[in-house]
């Protein structure tokens, strides 16, 4: 019987950090798993080296199961980002190494396809109207058949979400977290927010029309009762989703939400189990699971979730931006097109950088992503080529109100 005789822990920073596992069996297989928490890197790179890493030697990597509620039991201390990223990279390194063994993709083994490939939304985004059409323009030309639209707010300086206009082959640089010692501070006034993005909506629907799927992310900056008046505002627009309206760690508070609106809701990306979605899911107050891999203990924890979703019809919309590595993108693509109850994927593409140090064998095709058919996860990490990115400190920005710099959620 082969065991596990390695797990070692990467860093690499080709463009923006992330931090990998690698599990090495007796046999020589490998699999790789993603435990990327953006800005907070290395706290995931010492629970894994200090804590995990000892734990994995010498067990059965068959056993992912058990091995999942081993490390998630056994450590007392349950859930949270840092354990949960810590699981996540060990299960689906687990997956790729059971789908390895077994000759084939990760999505076999979860029973299959459900679908030819799943469809994946970009974010569009400008300072003004003329530089959000324009970059609607940019992806829908890339083929994408969804849009997430976020612009900026006349007052505001920068806003999180909107890259900076006219920086080709940067679309995505709002997203990386500010390289520095410090984080980036914005200014926020939610009143002028609310006031503007319904002009927008109408203006995007009246140049592209009503068939094109619009997503918009709220980022949390809401109350309950802001986030159900703009819902409300909005639907004459048909959202396909308003995503992060409010903290959603309250979870009581989308009732009230849910009670104005009926514009679908998208949660999740900073939960990490399925006890964060409990009321949600179970009082149908929302429409799609936002959740990462990555951050919800891996394949095993999000494909647990969206069994007890299925239940409640509501569907996956999982957590794709570029913070998440192209192995944690991989093992998201698996679980989409397994299961019946797929929604949409947020793809944003990784940089050039990125996907030199990662070889991936994803497909981007007629607004469909595809996980291909390579045994395991189909992603091979360059370990030369990364160890020359090295690790740079960078943070996540904060948010604080223009009025009088009170801390806002951003
Ligand atoms: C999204 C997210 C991201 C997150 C980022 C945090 O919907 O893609 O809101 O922009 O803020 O991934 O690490
Ligand atoms: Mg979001």
């Amino acid at each position: 019987m082969a065991v596990i005789e390695t797990a070692e822990v990467f860093v690499t920073s080709p463009g923006r950090n992330f931090v990998t596992l690698k599990i090495t069996t007796s046999d020589g297989v490998t699999g790789l798993g993603d435990a990327t928490l953006n800005g907070r890197e290395l706290s995931v790179v010492a629970y894994l080296k200090e804590h995990v890493a000892p734990l994995l030697i010498g067990r059965d990597p068959q056993n992912i199961e058990d091995i999942w509620q081993y490390l998630y039991r056994g450590a007392y201390w349950r859930r949270g980002p840092v354990t949960m990223a810590s699981i996540a990279a060990v299960d689906v390194a687990l997956w790729d190494i059971k789908g390895k063994v077994a000759g084939m993709p990760v999505f076999q083994l979860l029973g299959g396809a459900s679908r030819t490939g799943a469809l994946a939304y970009g974010h569009a985004s400008g300072s003004d109207l003329p530089s959000l059409f324009s970059s609607i323009r940019n992806h829908l030309d890339e083929g994408y058949r969804a849009i997430r639209v976020q612009t900026g707010v006349p007052g505001l300086g920068q806003v999180y979400g909107v890259a900076s206009d006219q920086a080709p082959g940067q679309r995505y640089d709002y997203e990386p977290a500010g390289r520095g010692a410090l984080p980036k501070e914005e200014a926020w006034d939610t009143r002028a927010y609310m006031r503007h993005i319904p002009t927008i909506f109408a203006a995007v629907r009246e140049e592209f029309g009503y068939e094109l799927p619009l997503l918009h992310d709220a980022h949390h900056r809401l109350t309950p009762n802001q986030a159900g008046s703009l819902g409300k505002t909005l639907e004459p627009y048909d959202l396909f989703w308003l995503e992060d309206c409010t903290p959603g760690e309250n979870q009581e508070g989308l009732r009230r939400v849910r009670s104005q609106t009926t514009t679908p809701l998208a949660i999740g990306e900073v939960f990490n189990s399925v006890f964060d979605y409990q009321t949600l899911i179970t009082e149908q107050l929302i429409d799609y699971v936002r959740s990462a891999v990555t951050h919800t203990g891996g394949i095993s924890g999000l494909k647990k979730i969206m069994d007890f979703a299925a239940v409640y019809q509501i569907k996956s919309g999982f957590h794709g931006p570029t913070d998440i590595s192209p192995v944690g993108q991989a093992a998201a693509l698996h679980l989409d097109i397994a299961i019946h109850n797929f929604g949409i994927q947020e793809y944003m593409q990784h940089s050039e950088d990125t996907l030199k140090v990662f070889k991936t064998n994803y497909t981007f095709e007629n607004g469909l992503l595809h996980p291909g058919t390579a045994p395991g996860l189909g992603v091979e990490y360059d370990e030369d080529l990364a160890a020359g990115f090295e690790y740079t400190t960078a943070y996540l920005p904060i948010n604080r109100l223009q009025l009088d710099g009170t801390m806002h959620d951003w």
